[in-house]
């Protein structure tokens, strides 16, 4: 096992990763930017670094600062959490080439899921069920692009192989709009990735976002540990998630989970990692893969007991998976709202110094969060400080627990949205289970929330 690991990233993932790496028995080096001084990771990390100032262009994005920190520390291995590095080829590679452990997969294995053409490409000949569309990469030919969409059969969903997250892709409706929309979404890839490679999608109208998590060892093992369901989200940023998806057979999510930790095994993954779905009509749709620990893996930990971030580290040292597919099973239910500093009806970002700050407890109830009372929300950053997490026997149980966590909650001094999630808890479609990718901007169109405060 590691003897030291420096902790590439900031806020709650950072001192997630620095519990795991504690109950291992392995010695911490927090990096940090000047905006991050006081941070409790930073101050918990057995050593830190500063490694530049406020904006992550300078600081948490800085591949030479960091590498030189690994290096005058004496770090064996480097994690990258979620966002920042996480999922960037070249500095995985660059991070092996200086003589130190990446805590994820290969460097070839982030560049091939980077790429959404090849990952699809990859998903599909490993057999991994995807969203009917094109053959690859959209041609240039007008008159072929046009066959292609309707044989696909309208709408169709016009996508950036250099994309992802929601970024570069353009619904279209009817054949008189698809050229202009190409082209369109093509200069507008070129522009933000520098890649002007398209794809092409059936468009499904009303999916679900159902994800699967994996653990694979560099050794060809691998095991699914079930879904989540992040349906509940609002331009692109997840607001709820769960596990299990509500109303869900468990044998098709045994069935699509196989699927995914046998893709593992042809393609050679090592790691946690994400497959990503749209769920409509009963089916499992491919869209992307994420090859890093994710936000929202807690609620996963939750009903299986896995450490999910220790899991990344012991594979990393290369242990053997020491899990089996029978050995993984999955109990009662778990939420997890995600705790954000900003306006909870206008989204605006609210950093600024926490004054108050109480955290709920009592049965099945976890909190991820860096944030205490007297710290400063700085505003260079992602403003997610934290998340609660309510687990219970039952689906029922959870969101009780979670209701009752949201009522102790505290936070003073900047706005938070708890007021949105405690409406949430509440709602009717929320509450019934199963609701699709649309219903949250729907649901805040018809109730936008205009003159609460
Ligand atoms: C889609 C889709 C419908 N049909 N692809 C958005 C994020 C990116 N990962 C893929 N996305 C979508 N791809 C087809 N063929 C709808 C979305 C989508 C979405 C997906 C997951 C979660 C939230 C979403 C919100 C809007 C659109």
């Amino acid at each position: 096992m590691f003897e030291k690991i420096l902790i590439a990233n900031r806020g709650e993932i950072a001192l997630r990763v620095l519990r795991a790496c504690r109950e291992l028995g392995i010695r911490t080096v927090a990096v940090h930017s000047v905006a991050d001084t006081e941070a409790k990771y930073v101050k918990l990390a057995d050593e830190s670094v500063c490694i530049g100032p406020a904006p992550s262009a300078k600081s948490y994005l800085n591949v030479p600062s960091i590498i030189a920190a690994a290096e005058v520390t004496d770090s064996e291995a480097i994690h990258p959490g979620y966002g920042f590095l996480s999922e960037n080829a070249d500095f995985a590679e660059r991070v092996e080439q200086s003589g130190f452990v990446f805590i994820g997969p290969r460097a070839e294995t982030i560049r091939l899921m980077g790429d959404k053409v090849s990952a699809k490409d990859a998903m599909k000949t490993a057999g991994v069920p995807c969203v009917p569309g094109s053959d690859g990469a959209l041609p240039d030919d007008p008159k072929e692009i046009m066959r292609i969409a309707n044989a696909i059969g309208y709408p169709v969903i016009v996508k950036a192989a250099g994309g992802g997250g929601g970024r570069g892709m353009r619904v279209v409706h009817t054949a008189a709009a698809l050229l202009n929309a190409v082209t369109t979404t093509r200069a507008e890839a070129e522009a933000a990735f520098g890649n002007p490679v398209l794809y092409m999608e059936k468009y499904l109208e009303n999916p679900r976002h159902i994800e699967i998590q994996v653990l694979a060892d560099e050794h060809g093992n691998a095991v699914h540990l079930g879904e989540r369901d992040c349906s509940m989200q609002r331009r692109h940023q997840k607001v709820i998630e769960e596990a299990p998806a509500p109303g869900i057979d468990r044998k098709v999510i045994a069935k699509i989970g196989e699927r995914c930790a046998e893709a593992c095994r042809k393609i050679g993954y090592r790691g946690a990692g994400t497959f990503e779905f749209l769920f409509e009509g009963g089916e499992f749709y491919f869209i992307e893969m994420n090859t890093r620990v994710q936000v929202e893996h807690p609620v996963t930990e939750l009903i299986t007991g896995v450490d999910i971030v220790q899991a990344q580290v012991r594979i990393a040292a290369g242990e053997k998976l020491w899990l089996k597919q029978k050995d993984i099973a999955f109990r009662g239910h778990a939420i997890e709202c995600r705790i954000n500093a900003e306006d909870p009806f206008r989204f605006t970002p609210s950093p600024g110094r926490i004054t108050n700050w109480h955290v709920p407890g009592g049965p099945g109830i976890r909190v991820d969060s860096h944030a205490y009372n007297g710290y400063t929300v700085p505003q260079y950053y992602d403003s997610m400080i934290g998340k609660l997490i309510a687990a219970g026997d039952s689906r029922e149980q959870a969101v009780r627990r979670m209701r009752i966590a949201l009522s102790e909650m505290v936070i003073e001094g900047i706005k938070s949205n708890i007021r949105l999630h405690q409406e949430l808890m509440q709602d009717a479609g929320f509450v019934s289970g199963g609701a699709s990718i649309h219903y949250l901007e729907k649901k805040l169109e018809s109730q936008p929330g205009d003159g609460r405060d």
